[in-house]
């Protein structure tokens, strides 16, 4: 199993992105060691070894998608202080159980200057992520840890964070912007993707349906790849989920559905051979059978009801995003060629088809009792 937990760096260069930043850090200057780490695709991230030879994440936060930096960084401080003190609560420890961030220079976990945002984390020692194609084993540990997040910030009020990317799940929203850039058809791309678009207006009542349900509004982490869990690098036992900046109140079915969406489905999101794509209906139980057990004993008749309907809202909010991009002429998701978020669409139809014909399957798993003990 070992070859699913690849740590990728990108060499060693000796240089950290800005020197002068790292001085308004508390660590040990001259550093021993600068690697940079390239398995993240958003922020820009460098491993340094301190002259005392302490070990740290240095980070320079990408701001034209995270504009609310400041925002960002207050959640994670109340996200991280709250984990630490549950973790030490109930026998984990604290230091491995969620990133800790250290104060720049101004007292906040975050220093700025002309060139960018920059922040420092403690590196946890002997820890792995998991990189690569989702196994069974992986998935159902990543669901048990995206649930233990969820379960361990169910007693944190969400209305203290704020809502730094808003309406990231609005579907409705979503719909009314897709509908927009359907009529005015900007990047003259309309006739390429006709049956795409038919497909998804014709499914706006389905797509529309969570958005009318009361839920509970919790602190949720948005973006449950399964590369944002870290583990013990000898026991493989799951420690801390990582990449918190999307983190902001939200619903429990979207963290259950976006790891399914990614990882459920027999092909890649951006796979060429849109047709193949389906549900992994083994991966999608491998998943329940970690996330659910983990939330068992806070989660909601409502949340229960909802588990299967957020997985297909996600999957439709999904197809929507990428085919509104593609009408748009790709202004949000980077690309590598005209039909990329063309083919990312049919990806996320292949699924979403697949997941209203097995509804009745993949209701009966997620009721499965054995699994709210
Ligand atoms: O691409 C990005 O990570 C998106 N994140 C996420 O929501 C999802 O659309 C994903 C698809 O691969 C943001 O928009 C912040």
């Amino acid at each position: 199993m070992l070859e699913h937990f690849i740590f990728k760096l990108r060499g060693s260069n000796n240089l950290p992105m800005d020197e002068k930043a790292l001085t308004q850090f508390p660590i040990a200057l001259p550093l021993k060691e600068v690697k940079a780490l390239t398995n993240g695709i958003i922020n820009t991230t460098d491993l340094i070894t301190a002259a005392d030879g302490q070990k740290y994440i240095f980070q320079k936060i990408n701001t034209n998608i995270f504009k609310n930096t400041e925002g960002m960084m207050k959640n994670i401080d109340i996200v991280t202080t709250h984990i630490r003190e549950k973790a030490a609560k109930s026998g984990r420890d604290p230091e491995r159980a969620t990133l800790h961030f250290l104060p720049a220079s101004n007292n906040t976990l975050l220093y700025k200057n002309e060139n960018g945002a920059y922040r420092v984390s403690k590196y946890i020692a002997n820890t792995v992520s998991f990189e690569g194609k989702a196994t069974e084993k992986s998935l159902e540990m990543a669901g048990r840890s995206f649930g233990t997040f969820i379960k361990d910030l169910s007693d944190l009020d969400a209305s203290l964070l704020s809502e730094t990317l808003p309406n990231f799940h609005n579907t409705p929203m979503r719909i009314a912007h897709f509908l927009e850039t359907v009529k005015s058809n900007p990047a003259n791309r309309l006739d390429s993707a006709r049956e795409d678009v038919d497909y998804l207006i014709s499914l706006i009542d389905e797509g529309s349906k969570l958005s009318k349900i009361k839920l509970p509004l919790r602190v949720t982490h948005n973006d449950t790849k399964t590369s944002n869990v870290l583990v013990d690098k000898t026991t493989l036992e799951p420690l801390a989920v990582i990449d918190l900046d999307t983190v902001m109140p939200g619903l429990l079915c979207h963290d259950f559905a976006d790891s399914i969406r990614y990882s459920a489905n027999y092909v890649a999101e951006d796979e060429k051979e849109y047709y193949r794509a389906g549900l992994d209906i083994d991966m999608y139980k491998a998943y329940a059978k970690g996330f659910i057990p983990a939330v068992s004993s806070i989660i909601t008749k409502e949340e229960i009801d909802t588990l299967v309907q957020g997985v297909i809202t996600i999957v439709y909010e999904q197809a929507i995003r990428f085919l509104d991009d593609y009408l748009a002429g790709d202004v949000y998701y980077h690309t590598q060629y005209s039909e990329h978020n063309l083919v990312r669409t049919r990806t996320q139809i292949g699924l979403l088809r697949d997941m209203l014909k097995r509804r009745n399957e993949m209701e009966a798993i997620a009721r499965d009792p054995s699994l709210y003990k």
